[in-house]
């Protein structure tokens, strides 16, 4: 390995670099690394945590009105763990330079993205099982892989993050369980929110390998392990037989085992829906951003409180 100091050339910075992603060892905060790499460490890093903050309103919005006391609690301490994934990630974005107000404030003006699934709205309680399942169930299948990547701060965070996924997945499948096992209105409830965030759930995996411009380099850099695709069809399989012990159906005519690849075949998403959800017209867009604008100016007096305590409690020492 090169020896890195202060005199090194940047042309032996990036063989360092290069020497460090192909021994897939980690780049670290203090490490030199590409401009390029920085900015997508801080893109994908700052999307995820932006995602986790916004990810709390579908399911927030059932707490008032959970059916049990137990049921509240649960939903509580899950929406309460999205919070604290959101500030691991943008401690880690911090770690690459990026400020946590400003990337908040791209979020408010729309300057930068956040998962598509968190613009569909929630109808029914039956609807934070199926995010449980379906959303989180995703998440994990994304994440997991994302332990590996090359860049520690953020493959650190996602062991934590992915250990407490799995725990909302399985509450999230309990719930629907249960539902399934009580009257047949609750049943119907399950399956129309079934029907609702299946294709919204395979979106999340983001459009297909030949149209997504990050994918190649992102995995040359060992910030992705697998492709979008891949990983979509990894969720296919792992989620038919759940939907078949649960007694639903996914939408999707087109849905059948082939033996010869040893994959279930699957429909194509509506690509024209992504790419308007993305773009901010989706079906809760504006409420949610509107809403986290709004969460935000009313903490301000909160985070001047904080930062006038630190002030003080540092003038003390
Ligand atoms: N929604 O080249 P591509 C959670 C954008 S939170 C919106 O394939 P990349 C949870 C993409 O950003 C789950 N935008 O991109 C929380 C890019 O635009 P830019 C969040 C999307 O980065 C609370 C363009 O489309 N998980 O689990 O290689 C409650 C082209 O795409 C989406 C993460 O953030 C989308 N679905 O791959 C419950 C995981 N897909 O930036 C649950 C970390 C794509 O070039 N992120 N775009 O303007 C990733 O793994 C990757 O960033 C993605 C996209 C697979 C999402």
């Amino acid at each position: 390995m090169t020896v890195i100091s202060d005199q090194t050339q940047p042309d032996e910075l990036q063989s360092h670099f290069d020497e460090t992603i192909a021994r897939e060892r980690r780049i670290e905060p203090r490490d030199w690394m590409p401009e390029a790499y920085r900015k997508t460490m801080i893109r994908q890093i700052a999307q995820h945590a932006h995602s986790e903050i916004i990810g709390m309103q579908p399911e927030g919005n059932w707490i008032t009105r959970a059916p049990s006391l137990r049921r509240k609690a649960v939903l509580l301490a899950k929406v309460q763990d999205e919070a604290g994934h959101g500030m691991y990630l943008y401690s880690a974005a911090e770690t690459l330079g990026a400020d946590r107000a400003d990337l908040t404030d791209r979020l408010v003006h729309g300057r930068q993205k956040y998962s598509s699934i968190f613009n569909y709205p929630t109808l029914s309680y039956a609807d934070v099982g199926v995010i449980g399942w379906l959303v989180d169930g995703a998440a994990i299948c994304n994440q997991v892989p994302l332990c590996r990547s090359s860049y520690g701060p953020y493959g650190r965070a996602m062991v934590r993050i992915c250990k407490e996924e799995s725990f909302h997945q399985r509450q999230g499948y309990e719930l629907l369980m249960t539902m399934m096992r009580g009257t047949d209105s609750q049943r119907d409830m399950v399956q129309q929110a079934v029907d609702r965030f299946w294709w919204p759930a395979l979106m999340m995996f983001g459009p297909p390998d030949d149209e997504s411009p990050n994918t190649e380099q992102s995995m040359a850099w060992g910030v992705k392990r697998h492709t979008n695709d891949e990983l979509r069809q990894r969720f296919v399989d792992m989620s038919v037989p759940q939907a078949e012990k649960l007694g639903v159906t996914f939408p999707d005519p087109d849905l059948r085992w082939n033996a010869e690849r040893g994959h279930y075949d699957f429909g194509t998403p509506d690509w024209d829906e992504f790419w308007a959800v993305v773009k901010g017209n989706g079906p809760c867009n504006a409420q949610r951003v509107a809403h986290r604008k709004s969460a935000h100016d009313e903490g301000a007096w909160v985070r001047e409180a904080a930062l006038a305590h630190a002030a003080k409690s540092a003038g003390r020492r």
